[in-house]
């Protein structure tokens, strides 16, 4: 697979390189910026007007190429930000790709870490939000997670820096996940029949065949570059009638099936734990109810209102507003508009 991946890697460097892959609006970005610092290159990826972050990280006094990319919600792509995400998974050699996912919305991540372990390639796993998770009563278990996929699990809190060191030194050393999920018979047989006509890439020929069983016509161009027509017309063929059997579009099949792997996986690693309540509110919680700081507090609270109310409200603003706004400024005005109009 990498052979073929090098060459067409459109970088020839040999800085390896970290790919920031996950869902929308999970912190990627923010993560980009801890491991990178200051001198990043934003650019469109070519032909399109998506922009494409990269930036440079030392780990271990090595130099790593940080790439950060488009949030995705599916690797078959619905979006031009998508299509980018995933050709760049496909067609640029990820010497690491870290899963960026939000520990509150795990579900929806995991959607993606299973489509990232198809493509066969080199993953890591970073919880991040972990402080929003819990304040949401969510908390993960980080080794049950790492069993299940064989890949390394960490917890990040970006807006935090927390946690950042531990992505860097697990970073550098990814493994591929030997987790495999079988689809129905029906589409196995079709994935197996697809599979040896797909071409080299950096992903692996599985994920592509289960890309063109789901309808991915973004992927024609790559197609095109790479395959005879005939071979083309073939694949087509197979999708066409894999389809056949199915009331509803093979995407969706191929969807749901993926959604029940997913629910497997949640069910062994979600905990619900009571949310952590705001340390403030927590705090006015237990003095109020508190048998002896209760009332001296209620005492202290109708104090201040009769301060604010009675004595501020009704003694000093009302004295400010007859006196002040309208004995100096409201009423000598009004009384001369009056009599320049009435006349006397
Ligand atoms: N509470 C909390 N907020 C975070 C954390 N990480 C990032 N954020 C915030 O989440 C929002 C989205 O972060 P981004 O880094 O832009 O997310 P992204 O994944 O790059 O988003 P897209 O590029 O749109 O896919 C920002 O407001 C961040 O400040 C975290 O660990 N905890
Ligand atoms: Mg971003």
């Amino acid at each position: 697979m990498h052979d073929q991946c090098h060459k067409q890697d459109e970088v020839k460097s040999d800085v390896p390189s970290i790919c920031l892959v996950g869902n929308p609006n999970v912190g990627k970005s923010a993560i980009f910026g801890l491991l990178t610092g200051r001198y990043v290159t934003v650019s469109n990826y070519p032909g399109t007007t998506v922009e494409i972050t990269k930036g440079e990280a030392y780990i271990h006094k090595g130099k790593y190429q940080i790439i950060d990319t488009p949030g995705v919600n599916s690797l078959v792509p619905m979006s031009e930000d998508e299509k980018v995400t995933r050709d760049i998974l496909l067609q640029k050699r990820s010497d690491t790709v870290v899963h960026v996912a939000d520990s509150k919305n795990m579900k929806r991540s995991l959607f993606i870490t299973i489509q990232l372990i198809e493509m066969g390639l080199p993953i890591v796993i970073d919880l991040n939000m972990r402080d929003e998770a819990s304040s949401r009563g969510i908390d993960i278990d980080e080794s049950a997670l790492s069993e299940i996929f064989g890949l390394d699990v960490v917890s990040t809190i970006a807006v935090q820096k927390k946690g950042i060191n531990t992505l860097k030194k697990v970073a550098v050393r990814p493994r591929i996940s030997p987790f495999r999920f079988s689809y129905d018979g029906h589409i196995e047989e079709y994935i197996s029949r697809i599979e040896p006509l797909i071409p080299e890439s950096c992903i692996s020929r599985r994920s592509v065949a289960l890309m063109v069983l789901s309808g991915d016509r973004t992927l024609k161009g790559w197609l095109l570059d790479n395959l005879s027509k005939e071979k083309i017309r073939l694949i087509e063929s197979y999708a066409d009638k894999a389809a056949e059997k199915y009331s509803e579009p093979l995407s969706y099949v191929i969807s749901q099936q993926r959604l029940k792997a997913v629910e497997e996986v949640a069910g062994k690693i979600i905990r619900k734990t009571a949310p952590q309540r705001k340390r403030v509110s927590a705090f006015f919680e237990e003095v109020t109810t508190h048998p002896a700081w209760g009332f001296p507090f209620l005492f202290a609270v109708l104090y201040l209102v009769y301060e604010f109310v009675g004595r501020f409200g009704a003694g000093t603003l009302v004295d400010f507003f007859e006196e002040i706004v309208f004995g100096e400024y409201l009423n000598p005005w009004a009384v001369k508009i009056v009599e320049a109009l009435v006349p006397v």
